[in-house]
């Protein structure tokens, strides 16, 4: 192609083919009982009310939370980063071993992609499948990646896996890699954690090589709370986002001013445990419905569980994984895994 010389910018400004989208959001899934307003409204009636943490990512929360990962308090995202820095070659080398050359690398609520967009170049994939359920959050990530590497097949896919991941037939089959990073596998409760690693080893059913898996690890009580309650209050944001999303959903009246943030470790469950709190007496409404909470009542908002390299071993073990190889920083705050399906 021939551009006037007068515009060397027009280069840069061509679009390059957008990557394929499937979204399969609100569409009744397998395994799928209910609908996204009815499972809302199961969990605020509950004596103990929740909302399940996968609320927290409209398109606001998935902003929010790429500005958590840039807080000094927030250790994860920074600290995982420095341990692939250090460990891409041992990480390639050991995937290679397992003669896993040119994966299908299935990137398990992707975000922003800005992981995955780091490892391709080691990984060298041959196809990369970005899963979300921020559908149009998704939709800019995986077209920005796309961006960065033109000739790469891209599956962008947005769905909700917490409760079953069935993928589609464009996603390949063959030398399948699941990338699960960010210690998101934590906001399962173990057995559940356990039931979905599961389906990743049974090589019928992900059709899977081995898992890379990001974990955050077991450490001092402040450093943990501090992480989830950060000076800035952008965590506190974060979680009363989620209001706005339920006021959304399921046309509720939540009055975010109306509560505070809380986030605790609970050391028995070896879990960070988020809530809101009411700050009053109140009431909250949506058709055909309505809730009072007492003040001090919190909704239990998310459950975020911390592992040590030996639970989560065993854990990979338990659920059918073969061999499996860790790599984590100086001060064992976090942990890189990946499990071999063999
Ligand atoms: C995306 C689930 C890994 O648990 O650390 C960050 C979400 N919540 N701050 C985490 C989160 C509050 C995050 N995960």
């Amino acid at each position: 192609m021939n551009l006037p010389l007068k515009f060397p910018g027009l280069v840069e400004a061509l679009p390059t083919a957008s990557p394929q989208f499937i979204n399969l959001y609100n569409e009744s899934q397998p395994g799928q009982t209910q609908s996204v307003a009815q499972e809302l409204e199961e969990g605020l009636l509950e004596p103990s009310a929740t909302i399940s943490p996968k609320f927290f990512y409209n398109e606001l929360g998935s902003k929010l939370f790429e500005a958590i990962t840039g807080l000094e308090e927030y250790y994860p995202t920074r600290t995982e980063a420095a341990i692939f820095a250090a460990s891409y070659p041992q990480i390639a080398a050991t995937l290679s071993e397992s003669g896993i050359h040119h994966a299908c690398l299935i990137d398990l609520g992707a975000g922003n992609c800005a992981k995955a967009a780091a490892l391709i170049p080691h990984l060298q994939p041959r196809q990369y499948v970005p899963v979300d359920i921020s559908v149009e959050f998704l939709r800019d990530a995986a077209a920005q990646v796309q961006n960065s590497f033109p000739a790469l097949d891209i599956v962008g896919l947005g769905m909700d896996f917490s409760s079953g991941l069935v993928l589609p037939r464009e996603v390949q089959s063959q030398e399948r890699v699941f990338f699960y990073p960010g210690s998101s596998l934590g906001n399962f409760h173990p057995a559940e954690a356990l039931r979905f690693l599961q389906h990743i080893a049974d090589p019928a059913q992900g059709k899977a090589r081995g898992l890379l898996l990001g974990i955050d690890l077991v450490k001092d009580t402040a450093r943990l709370e501090a992480a989830y309650d950060d000076a800035l209050g952008v965590t506190a944001a974060f979680n009363k986002n989620l209001l706005l999303n339920v006021n959304g959903l399921l046309q509720a009246d939540f009055d975010v001013r109306q509560w505070r943030h809380v986030a605790l470790f609970n050391a028995a469950e070896s879990r960070i445990e988020m809530h809101l709190e009411a700050l009053s007496e109140l009431t909250v409404r949506w058709p055909g419905h309505a809730r009072r909470f007492g003040a001090g009542e919190r909704i239990h908002t998310e459950c975020s569980y911390k592992y040590t390299v030996e639970s989560m071993t065993a854990l990979l073990r338990q659920a059918g994984f073969g061999q499996v190889h860790y790599w984590t920083d100086p001060q064992s705050w976090f942990a890189v895994f990946w499990a071999a399906v063999e």
